[in-house]
């Protein structure tokens, strides 16, 4: 069992208050409630260090978290919350929108899709922007401990048939915060990318 410790660095609310930082970052993205701040929490089992609730919404600002796995971990607001106006619901908003297009330190983002459910309108459009951005990104299938394993293997296979034309895609992985599952998968995964991203750079 792989340890990564994790710590809260600061919740920004504006771009300037981004932290100063060289470290890799890996960001979660997804509609309120599909499990962002449980999927961290399972990577670095540390229950209560990003606030998990029942209230969609809940986290408001980016909140960023150092490992000492070499990685930043970044918790994004949820989109597509049913209490603000439909105008700011069907946008990304504008702090979202620069993290996600003007990080440089941004080297994948995970978009989480509840396996429950067909993706919604609002995370294809999410994919899509980053696709057309050139932004390497993952889709992450969340609380797939609620579904039987061929149901989990008919999303997955959904997902990877929808995205085939993606070249941005990093894989599409199922996972579970109750049950861990597909957390080795996702902590090789950014190893991978972070190591690649290294080369990259000269
Ligand atoms: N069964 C199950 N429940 C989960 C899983 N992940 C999250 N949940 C539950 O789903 C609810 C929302 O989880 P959060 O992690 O707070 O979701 P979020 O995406 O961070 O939500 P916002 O911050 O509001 O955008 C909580 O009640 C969690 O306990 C999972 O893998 N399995
Ligand atoms: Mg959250």
């Amino acid at each position: 069992m792989e340890h990564i410790h994790a710590t809260f660095v600061k919740g920004a609310t504006k771009v300037d208050q981004f932290p100063l930082s060289d470290l890799p970052e890996v960001a979660m993205i997804g509609r309120s409630n599909v499990g962002k701040s449980s999927l961290i929490n399972e990577v670095v089992r540390h229950n209560g260090l990003a606030r998990v609730s029942n209230t969609p919404g809940k986290t408001q600002e980016i909140n960023f978290f150092t490992t000492d796995a070499g990685f930043m971990l970044v918790d994004l607001p949820g989109y597509g919350y049913a209490r603000v106006s439909k105008t700011q619901r069907e946008m990304f908003s504008e702090l979202i929108r620069s993290y996600l297009l003007q990080r440089p330190q941004l080297v994948l983002t995970c978009v989480l899709v509840d396996s429950r459910h067909d993706p919604m309108t609002i995370d294809m459009a999410m994919i899509e922007e980053l696709e057309f951005a050139g932004k390497p990104f993952a889709v992450i299938l969340t609380k797939c401990d609620k579904l039987k394993p061929r149901q989990v293997e008919a999303r997955e296979q959904q997902l990877r048939t929808l995205l085939q034309q993606c070249t941005h895609l990093v894989d599409v992985l199922p996972t579970s915060a109750v049950s861990g599952t597909g957390r080795h998968q996702l902590i090789g995964m950014v190893k991978r990318i972070k190591t690649r991203t290294a080369e990259d750079t000269p």
